[in-house]
């Protein structure tokens, strides 16, 4: 594991050296400079879970089979793709929040100097993957469908920060329309799709499948991704900065989260009361009293109901695929994720 690491982080340095002199461009030291300080602030600092699990996926769907090095680095670089993108989501989505750290430090565009340009690393970003997808996977028979793959997740994930971001508009803030169907919506948009579908997506192209054929697939993991977002809320309130590395927004920026879509199912007239009368608001008086109340709810206990329940949902249904291969993938990644605490 420690070495797949590796391989994985080596293969990063070859891709950013390529961004970096990429002959399209004839960039100064000082932006090549930006550029590459860019991309190490924001690309490779997280748990790169999505993008390992193109390498995992891919060794799983052969069946045990061992790799050849060029199979190594073509499933990497599509790795890499992802925590590209992820980079690109997430300058953005900070911005967007309004949230303080990522990843353990401050975010990229809290940065002395870097402000409102982090907006064009983003596109930046964003950018540098098609560049490397024409780079590696030109003469490939699946480039098509990979290009493809990457556009319409891209567009599934804005559509879900767009609604996530719609609900929570100044003078409409209405807490009696966040629900678990308006929450399941936003998460599946937003997360589930480039976390989970995206990397294995790419790991049964990459194997010579046809993504139609495969919609159960896409089901289970949009399912899982659900879940993950569900953790992802809970963490915002009850993890351990030091450990998610980010301090929760959630409830300033009156987001549709799980807990207060759960908190709103099992209040009565005066708790519910709490809830319109905090929620939202910056001043961590404010937030105190409605983090004060999502405790008196039990909502850790609700959480961990729901986190052992989902994962038993889970586990039936990759149990009924009919490939032995499939379910490996799959119970791979619910692995990586049960019960993380960061
Ligand atoms: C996570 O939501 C969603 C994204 C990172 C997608 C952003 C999409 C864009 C098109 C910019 P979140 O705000 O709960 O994540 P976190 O808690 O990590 O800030
Ligand atoms: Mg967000
Ligand atoms: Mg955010
Ligand atoms: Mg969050």
């Amino acid at each position: 594991m420690a070495d797949l690491r590796s391989t994985f982080l080596n293969v990063y340095s070859v891709l950013k050296a390529e961004l970096l002199h990429d002959p399209a461009f004839e960039f100064s030291d000082d932006s090549r400079q930006w550029v590459d300080r860019m991309l190490d602030y924001n690309v490779p600092g997280g748990k790169l879970n999505r993008g390992l699990s193109v390498i995992d996926s891919y060794r799983l769907l052969k069946e045990g089979q061992e790799l050849n090095e060029n199979e190594i680095f073509l499933a990497s670089t599509l790795g890499w793709c992802i925590e590209w993108l992820q980079a690109y989501f997430l300058v953005l989505d900070d911005i967007m929040d309004n949230s303080h750290t990522r990843r353990g430090q401050p975010c990229w565009f809290r940065v002395p100097k870097v402000g409102m340009i982090a907006v064009n690393d983003g596109v930046m970003l964003r950018n540098h993957i098609p560049r490397i997808l024409r780079k590696h996977f030109r003469e490939k028979p699946y480039y098509v469908d990979l290009v493809d793959l990457f556009n319409e997740v891209e567009f599934q994930t804005a559509s879900g920060q767009m609604i996530d971001l719609i609900t929570t508009l100044e003078g409409e803030k209405d807490l009696s329309k966040y629900t678990l169907s308006l929450h399941r919506r936003i998460v599946q948009f937003k997360t589930a799709y480039y976390s989970f579908y995206l990397p294995v997506g790419c790991a049964l192209l990459m194997a010579g499948e046809s993504l139609d054929k495969h919609i159960d697939v896409k089901n289970i993991l949009v399912e899982m991704g659900t879940y993950f977002q569900v953790q992802d809320d809970y963490l915002d309130c009850f993890g351990d900065p030091e450990t998610i590395g980010k301090i929760g927004t959630d409830i300033e920026d009156f987001k549709c989260s799980w807990l207060v879509v759960k908190a709103l199912e099992l209040s009565n007239e005066e708790q519910k009361k709490v809830l319109y009368e905090n929620y939202g608001k910056a001043d961590p008086a404010n937030v105190a009293k409605v983090k004060a109340l999502y405790k008196e709810l039990d909502l850790q206990g609700v959480f961990a109901e729901y986190e052992s329940k989902s994962y038993e949902k889970l586990i039936n249904s990759i149990e009924a695929h009919p490939s032995k291969a499939v379910q490996a993938v799959l119970k791979s990644f619910l692995a990586k994720i049960y019960k993380r605490q960061k």
